[in-house]
């Protein structure tokens, strides 16, 4: 049942899965098929197939640390197990809880958030984030009417996916591209963005241009809250790692041979929006400032996740 697991990696790293959230949620069930169908009932086998499961879906996507902490609830209970079917059946269990946890969370956060949009206003999103969606869908399901502007997402134009949704849920959406942002932002009352990762220090890492919208956001005065679950927050950063900004392929920014050989192409696609620019986190344990994330991730995930 490894092939489970390089099934999902696969699905996660060609982008088929993607959006952190829902790589995390992916992750956690793969781990949990794994287990339950592991073949053989030694501890030490499994818990070596483990370690090279979480690895192999841990080397898909560097960006969102929500992968990582998937993989890390699903599996810490499992390496201190003194049998196997103790080791095996807290991934299972670990697992799932995470996943539904997980789910949960975005509902809450669209509960908390919607509270945020007022009739008559005109709300900015960025890229394709369900925890930002499910705070604009969550107001209009309340009646609150309101606009709704949402990017284009350049390259990989996952502003398509968010208006369809949108629009599937009866909300007035405008589709601009990214350009168009700063021009679009002086009517803004909102922006909500989701989140990849968020450092101990409240840095948000989103898709590329999400910093763009911070900026604009910010000259315009408009709020700039960022949707998160709390296991979007890094216990990595505490230890002062950096966040590794994925660059993706070359041709999904140009088509071969559309320009000259000796043209370099650069393809972040996520960026840093520091905390200064973040109005409020909307998380499922409530509205946060980005200057309680280190707080909220020793509460939550126990002082034992920082040891190196
Ligand atoms: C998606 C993206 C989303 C966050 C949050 O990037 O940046 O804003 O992942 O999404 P990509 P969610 O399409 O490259 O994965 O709120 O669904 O977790």
């Amino acid at each position: 049942m490894e092939d489970t697991v390089a099934v999902t990696a696969h699905r996660i790293r060609t982008m088929e899965v993607r959006g952190a959230g829902r790589i995390a949620r992916a992750g956690a069930d793969a781990l949990r098929d794994f287990a339950t169908a592991y073949s053989s009932t030694e501890l030490e086998p499994f818990l070596d197939d483990l370690k090279k499961a979480s690895e192999t879906l841990l080397a898909s996507r560097p960006t969102a640390v929500s992968l990582w902490n998937a993989v890390h609830a699903s599996t810490k209970a499992a390496f201190g197990a003194s049998s196997f079917d103790e080791a095996r059946d807290s991934v299972i269990r670990d697992a799932t809880d995470f996943s539904e946890r997980s789910s949960k969370a975005v509902d809450a956060i669209a509960r908390i958030g919607a509270k945020r949009i007022s009739d008559g206003d005109v709300v900015m999103t960025h890229c394709n984030s369900s925890a930002a969606l499910g705070v604009i869908k969550e107001a209009h399901r309340q009646g609150k009417d309101f606009k709704v502007f949402a990017t284009e997402s350049r390259p990989w134009r996952q502003g398509i996916f968010t208006v369809r949704e949108l629009a599937e849920a009866g909300v007035d959406v405008t589709l601009i591209i990214d350009s168009a942002v700063r021009t679009v932002m002086r009517d803004v009352d909102e922006v909500f963005v989701g989140a990849d990762t968020v450092t101990s220090h409240g840095a948000l890492v989103n898709k590329v241009g999400t910093s763009q919208l911070a900026l604009a956001a910010h000259e315009a005065r408009s709020r700039f809250y960022v949707c998160s679950e709390t296991y979007k927050f890094s216990p990595m950063t505490v230890l002062g790692d950096m966040v590794t900004i994925e660059e993706r392929d070359v041709s999904e920014v140009v088509a071969p041979g559309e320009i000259p050989d000796s043209v370099k192409v650069y393809n972040p696609v996520f960026d840093s929006t520091p905390a200064r620019y973040i109005d409020a986190i909307i998380t499922e344990v409530g509205m946060i400032s980005p200057g309680s994330v280190y707080d909220i991730m020793v509460r939550q995930l126990g002082d034992g996740i920082f040891k190196e």
